[in-house]
């Protein structure tokens, strides 16, 4: 279940779109769920768990923008898996997460379809226990399946993925942030 992804640097019609490896393989992948677990345990008001009181949630759902599906590195339907990670914004600029950025949270979303122009996933990634702030997704959609036998997920030529200045979002204690991710550009 790691996302780990490989640094990668491109220029692609001028932007510069850099991936992300998110640098630890201790992230397995299990927080989402873990926190999940925790709001269902602690829905009927544990008080030894109040810390839970002090994070948020997001909601992502997935879209592709229409550079992307004009694409000429395009070649596969727009569906699939998304793979992912959560970092604080600060963490991230222009040229992708500083080197010991921690990642917050592994994203990992199956039978997204995006086929229909202009669509939104139905498909829903939901994470909680998140602490409150700004955060930034970076990920990619992996559209030719090639990442579904891969323990390290890495994006290949074909798959839409998302650049690092754009899908930030806070996330508010108590609250669910409800997201859309857009994929920009399309690896060649
Ligand atoms: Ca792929």
């Amino acid at each position: 279940m790691s996302v780990a992804m490989i640094a990668r640097t491109l220029l692609v019609g001028g932007a510069v779109l850099v991936g992300c490896d998110s640098g630890s393989d201790a992230d397995d992948g299990g927080m989402a769920d873990e926190g999940l677990t925790e709001a269902l345990d602690t829905e009927g008001g544990d008080s030894e768990t109040g810390a839970s009181d002090a994070t948020g949630a997001a909601a992502l759902r997935f879209q592709a923008s229409s550079s992307v599906r004009q694409s000429m590195n395009l070649e596969d339907e727009l569906t699939g898996s998304v793979y992912g990670a959560l970092f604080f914004a600060a963490d991230v600029g222009v040229t992708g997460p500083r080197d010991d950025a921690p990642s917050l949270a592994s994203v990992e979303t199956t039978a997204v379809d995006l086929t229909a122009d202009g669509a939104v996933s139905e498909v829903e990634w939901t994470g909680e226990g998140l602490e409150p702030g700004e955060y930034v997704f970076l990920g990619y959609f992996d559209v030719d399946g090639s990442s579904v036998d891969l323990e390290d997920k890495d994006p290949d030529a074909g798959d839409p993925v998302t650049l690092p200045t754009v899908n930030k979002f806070t996330v508010e204690s108590g609250g669910t942030a409800e997201v859309v991710i857009r994929f920009d550009l399309v690896l060649s």
